[in-house]
């Protein structure tokens, strides 16, 4: 396992936050021209399984793709350039927010269809197993994937094949506006991947260094040749499915809720534990704070004075 101090993860924690409020912030000016799905308050997971992970090891994503693609490692410029259309971006423009990509550092890839990297993801596991690699390939979605008829087919031949993946689940309860108890019938997630015959966790997603220690643990287990783990992580998504909002207009859950979910700030609670143990951690904070601060306006910077990709450019690499 990769080691990261708890300060580390608090500031790749920080680090997600600070930018998808950037994002959030200029998304009215209109020049982001693709949908976005904040990861606000499930930052935890991301940077919980990542820092178990080794840098050879992959990572595919889902529509929710920004923070797994950061705390894997993946490059910020390229990510926001990106979100601008811009042929510096890491798809060339040509994706948007939920087609991240970088090969660099095993960020293999996102993709808006629900369940869609899953049996990617295991085909990856695959390949590694075949090569008889230690690679282990991790892939992050939602409890919605559970409706995909893909996912358990995905979970199936994992198993079948005792291959080196791990499926991560970021239960936040929410399918778009659809509570979890109005599409499934009352079951443990997790309990559904144990009766595919696999290793099967489940933990509090809002706490990083739980999910630094479940995920070690599977991580190691499927690097070991135990094959398939999955982990359920419980998390709260903060802001609206689809866009730079809070939602609380919409009625399908109540301002209330939303502030609960608000309160149990999984960067909040990692900040207020380490400062417990070390009062002068407050003013790393501001530092952590200040260093991002640049690095988001030169990435920014960055994006802007790229060159949009020309008509040609834009239509290359696109198989009909
Ligand atoms: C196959 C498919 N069906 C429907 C959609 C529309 N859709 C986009 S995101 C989403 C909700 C996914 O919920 P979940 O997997 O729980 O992830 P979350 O958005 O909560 O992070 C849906 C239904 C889609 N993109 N792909």
């Amino acid at each position: 396992m990769q080691q990261m101090q708890p300060a580390r993860l608090f500031k790749s924690m920080l680090r997600i936050r600070r930018i998808e409020e950037a994002l959030a912030d200029r998304y009215a000016e209109q020049e982001m021209r693709c949908p976005m799905h904040l990861c606000i308050g499930q930052e935890a997971i991301a940077v919980g399984v990542c820092a178990a992970l080794h840098p050879t090891d992959r990572v595919f994503s889902n529509h929710r793709a920004h923070g797994h693609y950061l705390a894997k490692g993946g490059n910020l410029n390229a990510m926001l350039a990106e979100l601008y259309g811009r042929a510096t971006g890491c798809c060339g423009g040509r994706g948007g927010s939920m087609h991240l990509i970088d090969l660099d550092v095993g960020f293999m890839g996102s993709t808006p269809i629900v369940g869609g990297t899953v049996p990617l993801a295991v085909g990856s596991a695959w390949a590694s197993s075949l090569k008889q690699s230690d690679q282990v390939t991790v892939v992050f979605f939602g409890d919605g994937c559970f409706e995909e008829g893909v996912v358990h087919e995905s979970l199936n031949f994992a198993a079948l094949h005792k291959l080196p993946v791990l499926f991560v689940c970021e239960n936040n309860d929410f399918s778009v506006y659809t509570r979890r108890n109005e599409r499934q019938p009352d079951r443990p997630i997790y309990r559904l991947a144990e009766a595919h015959g696999m290793a099967a966790f489940s933990g509090n997603g809002n706490d990083v260094e739980e999910v630094l220690n479940i995920s070690s643990e599977a991580i190691d287990n499927a690097r070991l040749g135990r094959g398939p783990q999955f982990i359920e992580f419980r998390t709260y998504r903060w802001r609206e499915h689809c866009g730079p909002n809070f939602d609380d207009d919409l009625n399908y859950r109540s301002t209330q809720e939303i502030e609960s979910g608000m309160g149990d700030c999984p960067i909040a609670s990692h900040a207020a534990e380490l400062t417990l143990k070390d009062a002068s951690f407050s003013r790393d904070i501001e530092k952590y704070e200040d260093e991002i601060r640049q690095e988001i306006a030169a990435a920014f910077e960055f994006a802007l004075s790229s060159k949009k990709p020309t008509s040609e450019d834009a239509c290359g690499k696109v198989y009909a």
